[in-house]
């Protein structure tokens, strides 16, 4: 980010809660926004895992945020993040339980997600064992960081 982004971004992140956040960060002062907050800001409203992507960029890991995790969630949202980045990240996000596996379960949870629970459970099996199938390298029924970036390879439209 250039200095212009990131004050650009502090006052968003200020007019969040203008009571709770100082104009003076110069003493590092201990600030975190609740989630509800950050959540209801228009480039995550809609988002049916901005729930998710608060807690896998926010420190405390339950979606509050401090404003270095606001700028680093900032960053990796970005259009110039780096692919690997974005990879990275997606990997947490749809990671659920955080295990560093995406495992059958957290590609149900995905999937449903995605498509706003209109499938029928039979569909989002098929469709997470299909998922499975081809990107499991390893073939140990799980998908590891590595499987997910070789997916990513060969369909970079997934990312978006
Ligand atoms: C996150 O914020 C909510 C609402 O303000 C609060 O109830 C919760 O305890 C906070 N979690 C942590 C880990 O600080
Ligand atoms: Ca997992
Ligand atoms: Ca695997």
């Amino acid at each position: 980010f250039t200095r212009k982004e990131i004050l650009r971004l502090f006052y968003r992140y200020r007019d969040l809660a203008p009571q709770l956040v100082p104009l003076d960060y110069t003493n590092h002062p201990d600030v975190k926004l609740p989630y509800e907050l950050i959540g209801s800001m228009p480039e995550l409203k809609d988002n049916p895992f901005r729930q998710r992507i608060a807690e896998v960029f926010s420190e405390d890991g339950e979606g509050n945020m401090t404003l270095d995790d606001f700028l680093d969630m900032f960053s990796v949202l970005s259009e110039m993040a780096p692919r690997d980045l974005k990879a990275y990240y997606a990997f947490k996000i749809y990671d659920f339980n955080s295990d560093d596996f995406i495992c059958k379960s957290d590609l149900e949870k995905t999937l449903n997600k995605l498509t706003r629970n209109e499938l029928t459970d039979d569909e989002v099996r098929m469709v997470c064992e299909k998922v499975i199938d081809e990107a499991d390298l390893d073939n140990d029924g799980r998908l590891s960081l590595e499987d997910f970036q070789h997916m990513i390879v060969r369909a970079p439209e997934f990312l978006r």
